[in-house]
């Protein structure tokens, strides 16, 4: 499947509402304000936020003084170059680092897709010939390191576990020597699932950062805070108090697939200013792309498959 296929299909209940609300409103030639007031209301319905609507909606004002608009097809192809300025304004590639391992430690409150996103990457680095450990430092809900030994030996990579209830320190500790002993390209620290308002769980999670940067130079190369797509702006206020405990460098944006408000990536990018990493759309394990600023504009107004 082709790459922006994949942004096509992830985002087709996005765009399916998104294009189905416009195609109401739209009359060839006129953007009115009138338009531009119906189509803020749309694009706030579909999460985009407040900063990121009004950004749209002004460039499309400016854009309609200059030329007709005749089609919905032009109209579309507006707010993609839009979308697509919004997200590159703040775009950072992924960070691998130049020497072994690159470490990722994933974060969020519980049901988000941490682990679930773990597997995901784990494959896209295997599938790339590389060599991946992942840490079960999620030792605090009892299936958790069954469920990540699961995902591990289905996609191919190592995993270093303590038992139930152990200090998530003292795995990421043992994580980060095995990744240096066994020359591990990839590390992937999974983490408990919390509540973002409870101050001894985020102490743990700094504990972890500390003791992964004190153990390989550079590390972590990326703090992943990963965010359920379908929960809308609670994501964002989320994102603000994990912020505030450690230093998130990126988000996975998940189960967009299950969603028709695909526009947080932009509440996200104009309000967090935190850029979009990884984006899941779906449950197997292929369903995770490294986020695109243009695949997903176009996926965004795309017409489906
Ligand atoms: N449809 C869909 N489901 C997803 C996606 N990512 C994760 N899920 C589902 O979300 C559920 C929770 O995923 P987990 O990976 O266990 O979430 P977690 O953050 O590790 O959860 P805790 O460890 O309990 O905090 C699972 O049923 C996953 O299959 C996605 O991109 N699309
Ligand atoms: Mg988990």
């Amino acid at each position: 499947m082709s790459f922006f296929r994949k942004f096509t299909e992830g985002l087709a209940k996005t765009s399916k509402n998104l294009r189905d609300k416009i195609q109401e409103i739209f009359r060839p030639g006129a953007v009115t304000e009138e338009f531009l007031e119906d189509l803020e209301a749309i694009l706030l319905q579909a999460d985009v936020g407040v900063r990121a609507t009004q950004e749209i909606c002004e460039s499309l004002r400016l854009e309609s003084k200059k030329r007709a608009i005749r089609s919905e097809d032009e109209l579309y192809e507006i707010l993609t170059a839009k979308v697509k300025e919004i997200f590159d304004a703040i775009y950072q590639p992924l960070k691998v680092s130049e020497v072994n391992p690159t470490v990722y430690i994933l974060v969020g409150v519980n049901g988000s897709g941490k682990t679930t996103t773990i597997a995901k990457i784990a494959k896209l680095w295997i599938d790339q010939g590389k060599k991946v450990i992942v840490a079960a430092a999620d030792t605090f809900r009892a299936a958790a390191e069954d469920q990540l030994a699961i995902w591990a030996e289905r996609v191919g990579a190592e995993i270093v576990s303590h038992q139930h209830g152990a200090d998530p320190g003292a795995v990421a500790f043992d994580a980060a020597r095995a990744a240096l002993a066994r020359k591990a390209d990839l590390l992937l620290v999974d983490t408990a699932g919390r509540l973002h308002t409870k101050k001894n769980l985020m102490e743990e999670l700094k504990k972890i950062v500390r003791v992964v940067a004190r153990e390989i130079p550079g590390a972590p190369h990326e703090v992943l805070l990963v965010i359920d797509g379908t929960t809308g702006q609670n994501g964002l206020s989320q994102a603000r108090v994990f912020a505030e405990s450690v230093d998130v460098t990126g988000i996975c944006l998940t189960k967009l697939d299950g969603s028709s408000k695909g526009g947080i990536a932009l509440a996200i990018a104009k309000e967090l200013r935190i850029p979009v990493k990884f984006v899941g759309m779906g449950e197997g394990v292929d369903d995770l792309k490294v986020f695109d600023p243009e695949a997903f504009a176009r996926g965004l107004f795309s017409k489906g498959s």
